[in-house]
């Protein structure tokens, strides 16, 4: 994370990369003390005040442009305020009864106006760079197209043949190590160290593919594809997530579960999941279906 902060930093001034990395070591601080720093948890934890740990080089991104805005917001508000405070008990009426007619500074006005335009340019350079590293899909190792439907998931491997539906683990079947309205009988599971290129439709109303902790969210729309890609990290984890765009009546529990596993738990998941979620044959490879020929 540090050399991503570096990097992710390069053009912004050496001031407030420290002053991100003090903050960076509050927030470790904060939510220690709170209880959610664990490595392992990628979902949300009670009375969490930050985002969830960063997983993959775009969450990490994400995480510290997210510390960068905040230090930059708190001091241009801390900033304001302190004027406000300054000009109130200096110019007051008691102290100032004849106020200055001046109406123009010419000095000040120029630095009002360069000053901000300078803070926006140095937030749109990093912020235009994590866009553009999300927009490569192109290095990816995997494709996976997921669906949202009222009020599941549907998560299908077209070079796999695997299709199945994710849906939440009801309070009645809840098991010690699943978690309640997160949980889901068929998880999302990829392979560890892995890019993964996500295509993200939907199949009647507007739902939304959020995964705090691996940094998406992307909406999912009926006869529309949204491509996106994650990068996920080494180690057999789960990330937790879930619709994020209200949808109906059961609008909350369509959770998501990523789970990331080793390549070979990967390889044994897949062996039992071509057996139990194989696609149609016809679905692959319709019948009736007549492609053009140029012979013809
Ligand atoms: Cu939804």
């Amino acid at each position: 994370m540090a050399f991503a902060a570096e990097s992710f930093l390069g053009l912004s001034s050496g001031f407030l990369r420290d002053k991100c990395r003090i903050y960076a070591t509050f927030v470790a601080f904060n939510c220690a003390l709170l209880g959610a720093s664990s490595a392992l948890a990628a979902k949300p934890e009670p009375w969490q005040m930050d985002l969830q740990p960063p997983a993959g080089s775009i969450a990490e991104m994400a995480t510290d442009l997210h510390n960068m805005l905040l230090v930059v917001i708190t001091l241009i508000s801390l900033f304001v305020l302190g004027l406000l405070v300054y000009v109130s008990v200096r110019f007051r009426a008691s102290a100032n009864p004849n106020p200055s007619k001046t109406s123009h500074h010419t000095v000040i006005e120029i630095l009002w106006t360069v000053i901000p335009v300078v803070i926006l340019v140095g937030i749109a350079i990093p912020s235009f760079r994590l866009l553009y590293y999300l927009d490569r899909t192109a290095d990816t190792d995997m494709v996976i197209k997921v669906t949202g439907n009222q009020w599941y998931w549907n998560y299908e491997y077209p070079d796999d043949g695997i299709v199945f539906d994710s849906y939440m683990v009801d309070d009645a079947d809840i098991q010690a190590d699943q978690i309640r309205l997160l949980s889901v009988d068929n998880p999302l599971v990829v392979p560890e160290n892995t890019r993964v290129k996500l295509l993200i439709t939907g199949n009647d109303v507007m739902h939304s593919f959020f995964v705090p902790s691996l940094a998406v969210q992307v909406y999912a729309f009926i006869g529309r594809t949204n491509e996106v890609w994650i990068d996920v990290p080494s180690g057999k984890q789960i990330y937790y997530g879930q619709c994020n765009q209200i949808c109906g009546v059961n609008h909350a529990y369509m959770p998501i579960e990523v789970r990331a596993l080793p390549r070979d738990e990967y390889d044994a998941w897949l062996s039992s999941a071509r057996e139990e979620f194989a696609m149609d044959d016809n679905f692959i490879k319709p019948k009736t279906l007549k492609l053009a020929s140029a012979r013809q």
